[in-house]
């Protein structure tokens, strides 16, 4: 469906893990001689990943300040109403049981809420009413020592880690087609402005799953951070792997609400209730300045902030996480309208993104280490993010789930 996904292809690669990518295939591969060609073009195409492609606009004159969160969330939540299913007697090791129900599913504009940021999220509205089925969901983002299980098994090879093919690309300066992924660096000085975000992005040549900030970078020590640099058919790969599945975007955020209606933030509506940390996001003037008041800098280890109330941990921030359904700044107005199913829903059949007309985006929830309310406040509950398939980033994971048996 764009120019990377439609990239001829002339054999297949052999490995048999790269099966496990299916359909994905002429993606992963396509995806992947783009990252290979690092020229500053394809990085500014590339590396727009899932964060606002320019600054998000000033809050119109004469709004609030400051809103009370009750009054910016509120009025068009409706209460949650949780299935009484049990969770199956069979236990699903490292899964917390989501009963499923009926729930209102999106995000008030959060512009003038204490650490709303300045971003409408547009494509977060209209809030409506979805309905899932229950399912088995990871407590936690898939860790570097699950990844690394799932290798050892499969002999796995990600995207980031395979070199891109000069006959792909015909042309190509041979020092380019190297295997990388998307690493934030941060610049040494504070940034006049937040619409260039190749301030903070780079291309790194040896940047995967296993060498998360470049080459000289290891996991070892790290097995309990979430693993990163994982495009989306390596999630797949995984989950198909584990038995499981990548969740709908209805069932992640019906999760991650955890059984609550309409709060800001999967805990509830003040961001450090009694001056707790929650989540692992940023603090300091973005992107030079890191404070890590939260303990910390980068990735944390999963089970580092409280759990919401089903039990789950790092719904907001931490890493990104892969959702199944394509990415459409409308989906929520075509559920409102009938188009698109609210039971179950798997989301619209093709991808479109304005910013990007013609790059295939799965949606992807919760925000990272890198959101602040200066940019991309996307630890919200209700907001969405998205990015381009074959793009991983050393803040980009997943989490799985599970139909009952
Ligand atoms: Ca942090
Ligand atoms: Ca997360």
């Amino acid at each position: 469906m764009t120019s990377r996904t439609s990239h001829p292809r002339k054999d297949a690669p052999t490995t048999p893990a790269r099966r496990h990518a299916g359909s994905h295939f002429l993606t992963t591969t396509s995806g992947q001689i783009m990252l290979g060609l690092a020229a500053a073009g394809l990085l500014w195409w590339i590396c727009r990943l899932a964060i606002p492609a320019a600054a998000p606009p000033a809050p119109p004159p004469g709004r609030p300040s400051s809103l009370p969160a009750s009054a910016a969330t509120a009025p068009r939540f409706a209460p949650t109403a949780s299935l009484s299913t049990a969770a199956p007697d069979t236990e699903a090791e490292g899964m917390v049981w989501i009963p499923g129900g009926e729930f209102s599913m999106g995000c008030a504009d959060p512009r003038g809420i204490p650490y709303g940021g300045s971003n409408p999220m547009a494509d977060a509205r209209p809030i409506h009413r979805v309905s899932v089925a229950g399912f088995w969901m990871d407590a936690t983002e898939v860790t570097n020592r699950q990844f690394a299980a799932f290798v050892a098994a499969t002999n796995y090879v990600t995207i980031a880690e395979i070199p891109p093919r000069a006959e792909d690309f015909p042309g190509a300066p041979a020092e380019n087609l190297v295997a990388g992924s998307i690493v934030f660096h941060p610049p040494d000085h504070p940034v006049s402005s937040l619409t260039n975000h190749l301030q903070w992005w780079r291309y790194v040549p040896g940047a995967n799953w296993r060498h998360p900030s470049g080459p000289d970078s290891s996991i070892e020590g790290h097995e309990d951070d979430p693993v990163v640099h994982v495009a989306f058919p390596d999630a797949e790969a995984y989950a198909s792997w584990a038995g499981k599945r990548l969740p709908t975007e209805a069932e992640w955020e019906f999760a991650a609400r955890g059984g609550q209606a309409g709060n800001t933030y999967p805990w509830g509506n003040t961001f450090r209730p009694d001056g707790r940390w929650m989540a692992n996001t940023w603090q300091g003037r973005f992107p030079a300045e890191n404070t890590a008041d939260d303990g910390f800098p980068g990735l944390a280890p999963v089970r580092q902030f409280p759990p919401n109330d089903y039990g789950l941990y790092d719904m907001s921030g931490n890493v990104w996480e892969w959702c199944a359904d394509w990415y459409r700044p409308d989906t929520y107005q075509r559920q409102q309208a009938g188009d698109l199913p609210s039971r179950n829903p798997t989301g619209p059949d093709t991808s479109f993104d304005p910013q990007e007309p013609g790059v295939a985006k799965r949606v992807q929830r919760g925000g990272s280490f890198l959101c602040t309310d200066q940019y991309c406040s996307r630890y919200i509950v209700g907001t969405r993010g998205k990015a381009e398939i074959s793009s991983g980033c050393n803040h980009i994971g997943f989490r799985c789930v599970k139909d009952a048996d």
